[in-house]
């Protein structure tokens, strides 16, 4: 069976929890006294998609203002973005829409673009309507989920969500396209961590 590798990089502000999100996905664990990512993290994980393995190498990149100029880097030759905001904070949304118009410029021109609701276990002090950030996903045909990485809520399902927006090998173009390198391996017996 082909193993995929997809970079994948998660965008946005600090604090909306970009690594709680990754730390979910990959270990399932979830640290309250988490730090600030400083320049990137990246982690690994692999898991089925169809016919295929897809083995996701996930840069975190870091939020603070600070760090911008590395983004390039992280966004360059990627499969998918993962543009995160936090929906008790409406400043991380407006963020999340600069990051949009800066992919569109600079970023992969067949990237797929999810954003991701964080923090949905505090609905109580929501400031960003589901509704607004949904429409604002399909204005610019971007997969949309509500996540809490707190609690394990959706953060399988944005993955899968972009697993399934990749296009299968047999309609890719690998030579020609970074984004989808391919090794080939024995299929492993369970999902796993790498
Ligand atoms: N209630 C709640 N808190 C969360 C959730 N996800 C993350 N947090 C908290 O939000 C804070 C910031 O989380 P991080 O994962 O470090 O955020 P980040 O986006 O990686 O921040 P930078 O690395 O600075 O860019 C931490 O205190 C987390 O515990 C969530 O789903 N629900
Ligand atoms: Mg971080």
């Amino acid at each position: 069976m082909a193993i995929r590798e997809l970079k994948v990089c998660l965008l946005g502000d600090t604090g909306v929890g970009k690594s709680s999100i990754v730390c979910r996905f990959v270990q399932d664990h979830f640290d309250h006294n988490i730090s600030p990512t400083i320049g990137a993290s990246f982690l690994t994980k692999t898991v089925p998609c169809g016919n295929e393995l897809h083995k996701f190498l996930i840069w975190d990149t870091a939020g603070q203002e600070r760090f911008h100029s590395l983004a390039p880097m992280y966004y360059r030759g990627s499969a998918a973005a993962v543009i995160v905001y936090d929906i008790t904070k409406l400043d991380s949304f407006q963020t999340l829409k600069k990051w949009v118009k800066e992919l569109k410029e600079h970023g992969p021109e067949d990237i797929v673009v999810a954003i991701a609701g964080n923090k949905n276990d505090l609905g109580d002090i929501r400031e960003v309507p589901t509704k607004d950030a949904k429409e604002f996903a399909e204005s610019i045909a971007a997969i949309f989920i509500e996540t809490s990485a707190r609690n394990a809520v959706n953060v399988e399902e944005l993955f899968q969500s972009i697993s399934r927006q990749i296009p299968p090998l047999e309609n890719t173009d690998v030579d020609s396209n970074e984004s989808f390198k391919i090794t080939r391996q024995p299929l492993p017996s369970a999902r796993r961590c790498c």
